[in-house]
C-alpha cells in the first residue's frame, strides 16, 4: 500500500510533467557548458573514460555506431537522448529504417548505471552519449575535445521524425548543406563531420544502387572511381542474400586518421553523400586542402564541429528530465493526443 501512494504520487508529478512539458521555444536554455557536473557529479568524465577505454580494448568496432549515434541523437529533435529510446510497439527513433547498424546501446546503458551509483539522478542520458562519443573517438587515436554538458532528456521518440529527420546516403550536396544549415550547423562543419566515416563500417544496401544500373544503361555512379566499383561490387553482389558489410575507410576503420578526405578526393567515398563533398566549391577547397596536408587542422576542426552538433537547442531544452535508465521513458507523450501514460512505471526497474 505504501509502495501504491508512492507510485500514485509519483505518476500525478509525472502528469504534471507531463503537461509543463514541451514548450518549444522554453526560455532560458542555454545551459551547456564545459563542466556542468563539476559540482555534482565531479567523477563523470573519469567514469565514462574508464567504461569507454574498457569497452574499446574489447569491441573497437562499438567505436563507430557510439559516435554516429550521437549524430543521430542530435539530428532528431536535438541532442536529448531520444535515439535511446525503446518503444514498446517498435515506433521510436531506432525502430526507423536509417537506423540500421546503430549498435552499442547497451554499452550507454553501462555508463549510465556506474553514473547513476556515484551520482544518482543528475547526470542526463544525452550528456552521457555525447560524452561516450568523444571518449570513443579519443580512443580511435582521434582528436580530443572538452565536451559541453547541460543537456536535458527528451521524453519523445518518434519512429516518422527519425526518417524524415536524417539525411540519406544518396543526398545531394544542397540537401546535405541545407540539413546541417537547418541544425544551426555550417557547411564547414558538414565537411568536417563527415571526417567521421574514417571510422566503421556499412551495410551495402547504403550505397549498392550506385554499383548496378545507376544511370539505367547498366552502369555504375560515374562519380565513383571505377575500379573501386569493382571491388565494392565483388564484396556486394547484386542478388546477395545477405547485407554484407563494408568498410568505410578501408585499411584504417579502426583508426580515426585523415584518410577519409583523401579518399574522397580520389572518388573513392562510399555514399553519394561522401562524394558530394566535391560538388561543392567550400567543401571541396576544405577536403583538397585535407588530403594535400594529412589533414592538418582535420582535428582541431572535428572537435569544434562536434561541440557545434552538440549544442542543438530544439526541445525539450530546461523542461527534460533526467532519465534514470536511457532506454524508458518516464512519460511517453503523444503529441497530438496531450499527455499519455504508456510506459508502465514497473519499467523503472527497483528503486
Ligand atoms: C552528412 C550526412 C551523413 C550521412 C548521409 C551519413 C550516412 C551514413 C550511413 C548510410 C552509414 C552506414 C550505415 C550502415 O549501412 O550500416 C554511416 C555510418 C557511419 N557514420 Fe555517417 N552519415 C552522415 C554523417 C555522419 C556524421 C556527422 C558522423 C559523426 C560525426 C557520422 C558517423 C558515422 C560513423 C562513425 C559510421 C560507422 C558506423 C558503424 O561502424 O557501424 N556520420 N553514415
Ligand atoms: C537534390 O536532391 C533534392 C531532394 O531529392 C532534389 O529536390 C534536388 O533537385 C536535388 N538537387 C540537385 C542539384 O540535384
Ligand atoms: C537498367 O535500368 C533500365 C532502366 O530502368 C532497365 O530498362 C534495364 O532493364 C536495367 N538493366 C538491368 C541489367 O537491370
Ligand atoms: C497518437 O495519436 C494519434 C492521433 O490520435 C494516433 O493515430 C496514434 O496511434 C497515437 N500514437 C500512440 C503511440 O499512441
Ligand atoms: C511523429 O512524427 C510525425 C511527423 O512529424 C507526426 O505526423 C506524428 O504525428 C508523430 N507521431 C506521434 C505519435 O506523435
Ligand atoms: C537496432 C534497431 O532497432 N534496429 C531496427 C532498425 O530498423 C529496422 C527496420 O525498421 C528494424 O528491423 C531493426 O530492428
Amino acid at each position: 500500500m505504501a509502495n501504491f501512494s508512492r507510485y500514485l504520487s509519483l505518476q500525478i508529478i509525472l502528469i504534471f510533467l507531463a503537461f509543463a512539458c514541451c514548450n518549444h521555444h522554453a526560455a532560458g536554455y542555454g545551459g551547456l557548458r564545459v563542466g556542468f557536473y563539476e559540482q555534482t557529479c565531479p567523477h563523470l568524465e573519469h567514469i565514462v573514460k574508464e567504461i569507454s577505454d574498457q569497452v574499446m580494448a574489447v569491441a573497437p568496432s562499438l567505436a563507430g555506431p557510439l559516435l554516429r549515434m550521437h549524430f543521430h541523437d542530435c539530428f532528431v529533435r536535438g541532442c536529448e537522448g531520444s535515439v535511446l529510446l525503446d518503444s514498446p510497439t517498435k515506433q521510436a527513433e531506432k525502430d526507423a529504417i536509417p537506423n540500421l547498424s546503430l549498435r552499442g546501446f547497451q554499452i550507454i546503458d553501462k555508463v549510465k548505471t556506474a553514473v547513476e551509483e556515484a551520482c544518482p539522478g543528475v547526470v542526463s542520458c544525452a550528456d552521457i552519449l555525447a560524452t561516450v562519443a568523444r571518449d570513443v573517438t579519443a580512443a580511435m587515436k582521434g582528436p580530443y575535445w572538452e565536451v559541453e554538458t547541460g543537456r536535458r532528456d527528451g521524453r519523445v521518440s518518434n519512429m516518422t521524425e527519425a526518417l524524415f529527420n536524417l539525411l540519406p546516403p544518396f543526398a545531394n550536396i544542397t540537401t546535405l548543406k541545407q540539413g546541417f544549415l537547418d541544425r544551426g550547423l555550417s557547411v564547414k562543419d558538414l565537411v568536417v563531420l563527415s571526417g567521421g566515416h574514417t571510422i566503421g563500417i556499412s551495410h551495402c544496401s547504403s550505397f549498392t544502387d550506385r554499383l548496378y544500373n545507376f544511370t539505367g544503361k547498366g552502369d555504375a555512379d560515374p562519380s565513383l572511381d571505377p575500379n573501386y566499383a569493382e571491388k565494392l561490387r565483388m564484396k556486394c553482389p547484386e542478388a546477395s542474400p545477405t547485407d554484407n558489410l563494408v568498410e568505410m575507410d578501408p585499411g584504417s576503420v579502426r583508426t580515426f586518421d585523415t584518410s577519409y578526405f583523401t579518399l574522397i578526393a580520389k572518388r573513392r567515398g562510399l555514399f553519394t553523400s561522401d562524394a558530394a563533398l566535391l560538388d561543392d566549391e567550400e567543401t571541396k577547397a576544405y577536403l583538397v586542402q585535407q588530403a594535400l596536408t594529412h589533414g592538418s587542422t582535420f582535428f582541431k576542426d572535428f572537435g569544434e564541429s562536434m561541440v557545434n552538433m552538440g549544442k542543438d537547442r530544439s526541445p525539450p531544452g530546461d523542461q527534460g528530465e533526467i532519465r534514470k535508465v536511457c532506454t524508458a521513458v518516464t512519460v511517453i507523450i503523444n503529441a497530438s493526443k496531450g499527455p499519455n501514460l504508456l510506459s508502465p512505471l514497473g519499467e523503472f526497474g527497483p528503486d
